[in-house]
């Protein structure tokens, strides 16, 4: 039996589809927290609530098809949760914590970058939330989203996130 073959024959049709679910289960079963970390997690719109302090942000934003977003978020702020799956730099070193990059990627594909700068406290301090509840109404069924005070625009609003990646950045190749 080939290799593909050997490890794909045990698998039926029902457990192909319980492995790829409609983009907003995933997000309600949780956002994976990932890349390089020590601890690495799920998290659901639960434990995003009750796992850390909970930051309120009213905010507006402008979006390009439908103009200015009203909106309040509830929610703990993502350095706090990032920095409790301890991402691999050290913690002591400014320096080193400035390399490092997050990606925020929601159900349907949509996916955006920060730097760690813009959200530590020691450089952007910017108090981005990972979203429990939108305008009064919690985000359980729909997944969490992402809210960036200090953006003027709506696009890294990324809503029914399902995954939160971080890394250093590539090494800068010389020109
Ligand atoms: N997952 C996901 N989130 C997304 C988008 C998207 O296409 N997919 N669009 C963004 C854009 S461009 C805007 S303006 C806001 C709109 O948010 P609202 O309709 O809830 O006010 O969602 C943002 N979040
Ligand atoms: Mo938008």
């Amino acid at each position: 039996m080939s290799d593909l073959a050997s490890r794909t024959a045990h698998l039926s049709t029902a457990d192909l589809a319980t492995a790829r679910p409609a983009a907003e289960d995933r997000a309600a079963a949780g956002l994976v927290l990932h890349g390089e970390l020590r601890r690495p997690m799920t998290l659901s719109v639960a434990r995003l609530r009750e796992g850390w302090e909970q930051r309120r942000a009213w905010v507006v934003f402008d979006c390009a098809t439908s103009g200015p977003r009203r909106h309040t978020f509830e929610g703990p702020l993502l350095r706090q949760v990032v920095l409790d799956a301890e991402p691999a730099f050290d913690p002591a070193r400014r320096k080193d914590r400035s390399r490092f990059l997050l990606a925020v990627r929601g159900g349907d594909g949509h996916h955006t970058v920060l730097s760690w700068a813009e959200i530590d406290a020691d450089f952007g301090d910017a108090p981005v939330l990972l979203a429990a509840a939108m305008d009064g109404r919690p985000l359980d069924a729909e997944g969490s989203q992402l809210v960036v005070p200090s953006d003027r625009c709506g696009a890294r609003y990324v809503s029914a996130i399902t995954s939160v990646w971080i890394g250093a950045a590539p090494y800068p190749p010389t020109p």
